[in-house]
């Protein structure tokens, strides 16, 4: 009876993954990405500069704060829809994630 339980647990687990994105030469290693619900998206800064990267998008804020070179912070999305992804520091810097249903 016990796999009634756990079998969807395990499923759930499975199905998230995790996704880099690199910030380099003050950019986004891409423009859009697309994730599933539950997803996470890892930032690495592989510039030699620090970098700040949030969102301020609705039921999605977040803030990574003063990210050092070499730095890595793996952020979830959970809610399907857009959000905009910027960095405090360089405005130019512009990522576009796309949560699926
Ligand atoms: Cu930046």
């Amino acid at each position: 009876m016990l796999h009634h339980v756990l079998l969807p647990i395990l499923l759930m687990t499975h199905r998230a993954s995790e996704v880099v994105i690199i910030q380099k030469e003050r950019a986004f290693s891409q423009v859009e990405v697309t994730v599933k619900p539950g997803d996470r998206i890892v930032f690495k800064n592989e510039d030699p500069v620090v970098h700040n990267v949030f969102s301020n998008t609705p039921g999605q804020e977040f803030e990574i704060r003063r990210q050092a070179p070499g730095g890595s912070s793996s952020v979830p999305f959970s809610r399907p829809g857009l959000v905009e992804v910027r960095c405090a520091i360089h405005p130019k810097m512009k990522l576009t994630v796309k949560i699926r249903e």
